[in-house]
């Protein structure tokens, strides 16, 4: 007789071992959803010896029978397989019993211990712009060895063109023709239009299974103390920036630890005593430090390559002069906008840009080494990705770096330059290393790849779908999007569309939302320069007909009136 359970809780148990008189202490974390862990009660003594020594909430009755059924059961059985019996049972007993939920890709096992989750999301880093993606000008050795060691994407699209809907996309799992910030919508003085409470955000589906949630960098999807502030949206650590707008700022006058705000007294008035990205990767070490024994969700959202282009001098100096000519920025450097938007002046763009990305693979090979250093590598999947192409802004020269790789456009496009970024996934043991893949995917497929981990289903529909069967390579299991869809309100208003090989492309909706759509093979043409739309009007006709329905109307970004 079976008896199932799905719970998502963290616990210890500890206690001698029937027969032999050994002490085990095991610490494990129970899989919520998908993988139920099914013990045969029945033949367990509930008077088991071993105890309850740590939970991180009060557990209901249920949940403590369970865990002396499940002490019992260490009890009963041979020491040294405890651990292999907790990880291949669930996924037995689970395709035994066909109690993988109503995903129609079971064939998929994930493991009976959650993983922690590491996202780091680069700013504004072009699809061009890492050497595992064919960099040539400087150096990325962290962040390529994730590539070296796992899954590099080369069909990966952020949520949009630029940060906060980009970021709304991921957090949501919609596109941008159904999530609610489908824009950059500043409020004064510091902050961005909030996500609604009502929003069910990735953060919130972690924190619901038991999972520590932390995000350190750029927040820019609510102003401090809005329902859309990060704390009233699943994160239960905030620390950086809550204004995309003050991001724009390396030195900043204050960041934000969850709703306080830090003043930086060594940055008052021009001082840059303090650069804001050191400070916050230190913190986010310490997060995955203090989050060791239990598991978490961790959302780097860096500020960097952005503008403006700013990196300490010791760092800056390695690069200086190796990329000559440089063209100095002028920016704004005194009056009442100082450190309020508009970027400072850089000397040498090309060199600050290539330090801060330095500063960036840096900090990426120091969080590989902090998990590696907590013996958590096995049990921690790590994403590095981008939230749009390569920026225009603060002196930056991209087609010098090549930025945007064999790409059309930069960031605020909607060629592929503009949305088309690198990804790259580390899982050791669960994604064999050294591997890509032509996979088609994008921002809003990360959610519902997080909630197939997780085991669960979350409570919203979503445009996204789990690329999980990707990441495991587990054989033709991946399901395919019929099409992709994005658009932009700025600049005259953007869509597009890709569908299989074709991409389509819409500008200046805003004045003629039926005005012509540009139509590209990207199997023959990767730099979309021949718009072969004339050739093709069935095809034309059908990205006409998706442009229309892919999106629902918004009363905040509105297309034609
Ligand atoms: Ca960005
Ligand atoms: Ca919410």
């Amino acid at each position: 007789m079976f008896h199932r359970f799905r719970f998502g809780w963290f616990y210890e148990i500890s206690g001698p071992v029937a027969g032999t008189g050994s002490p085990v202490n095991i610490k494990h974390r129970i899989t919520p959803g998908k993988n139920p862990y099914i013990f045969p009660m029945d033949e367990c003594p509930l008077e088991s010896r071993a105890a309850l020594l740590e939970s991180r909430v009060a557990l209901p009755e249920s949940r403590v029978a369970m865990l002396q059924g499940c002490a019992a059961l260490l009890e009963s059985r041979v020491p040294v397989h405890w651990n292999r019996f907790f990880i291949a049972f669930p996924i037995v007993a689970c395709l035994l019993l066909g109690a993988c939920g109503e995903r129609e890709n079971a064939a998929v096992q994930t493991p009976a211990v959650p993983p922690n989750i590491i996202y780091i999301l680069a700013d504004d880093l072009g699809y061009g712009d890492l050497g595992c993606y064919g960099q040539e000008k400087f150096n990325t050795p962290n962040i390529d060895r994730l590539a070296q060691e796992g899954l590099l994407f080369t069909q990966h699209y952020s949520g949009s063109t630029v940060c906060a809907p980009s970021r709304a996309a991921l957090l949501t799992g919609m596109h941008t023709g159904h999530t609610v910030v489908r824009g950059n919508r500043e409020v004064q003085p510091e902050g961005q239009h909030p996500i609604p409470d009502s929003t069910y955000t990735l953060a919130e589906m972690f924190r619901e299974n038991g999972y520590a949630t932390g995000a350190f960098g750029k927040w820019g999807l609510g102003y401090p103390g809005s329902e859309g502030d990060p704390n009233a949206q699943g994160f239960d650590t905030f620390f950086g920036y809550n204004c995309q707008r003050m991001g724009h700022h390396y030195y900043p006058h204050h960041l934000w630890y969850n709703r306080d705000s830090i003043v930086l007294e060594e940055n008052a008035g021009k001082l840059k005593g303090r650069y804001a990205p050191e400070l916050i990767h230190r913190e986010t070490l310490n997060f995955i430090e203090e989050n060791r024994e239990n598991p978490f969700f961790l959302y780097v959202a860096s500020i960097i390559p952005h503008a403006e282009l700013a990196a300490p001098e010791e760092t800056l100096q390695r690069f200086r002069g190796r990329y000559p000519p440089e063209k100095p920025y002028e920016g704004t450097d005194q009056g009442p906008q100082y450190r309020k938007g508009p970027y400072e002046s850089q000397q040498k763009p090309r060199a600050a840009f290539a330090a801060m990305i330095s500063i960036l693979d840096r900090q990426v090979g120091e969080i590989m080494e902090k998990v590696r250093e907590l013996g958590l590598e096995e049990n921690t999947l790590i994403v590095f990705t981008s939230d749009n192409g390569p920026h225009l802004e603060g002196g930056a020269d991209p087609d010098y770096f090549d930025s945007n790789g064999p790409l059309r456009g930069y960031k605020r496009d909607l060629y592929e330059g503009g949305i088309r970024v690198p990804m790259l996934a580390r899982w050791p043991g669960w994604i064999p290393p050294g591997t890509r893949t032509d996979h088609i995917s994008a921002f809003w497929d990360v959610f519902p790849t997080f909630a197939e981990i997780l085991g669960v289903a979350p409570p919203v529909e979503m445009d996204g779908i789990s690329f999980l069967p990707t990441l495991l390579q587990a054989g033709d299991g991946q399901e395919q999007h019929a099409y992709l869809y994005w658009e932009f309100h700025e600049q005259g208003g953007r869509q597009s569309v890709r569908k299989a090989d074709w991409k389509a492309v819409r500008y200046e909706v805003l004045e003629h939302p039926d005005g012509p759509v540009e139509l590209y093979d990207l199997s023959e043409d990767l730099g979309e320069t021949q718009n072969i739309a004339s050739d093709h009007p069935e095809v034309v006709a059908e990205m006409e007909k998706i442009l229309r329905e892919a999106r629902t109307p918004s009363a905040e970004f509105r297309f034609g009136g």
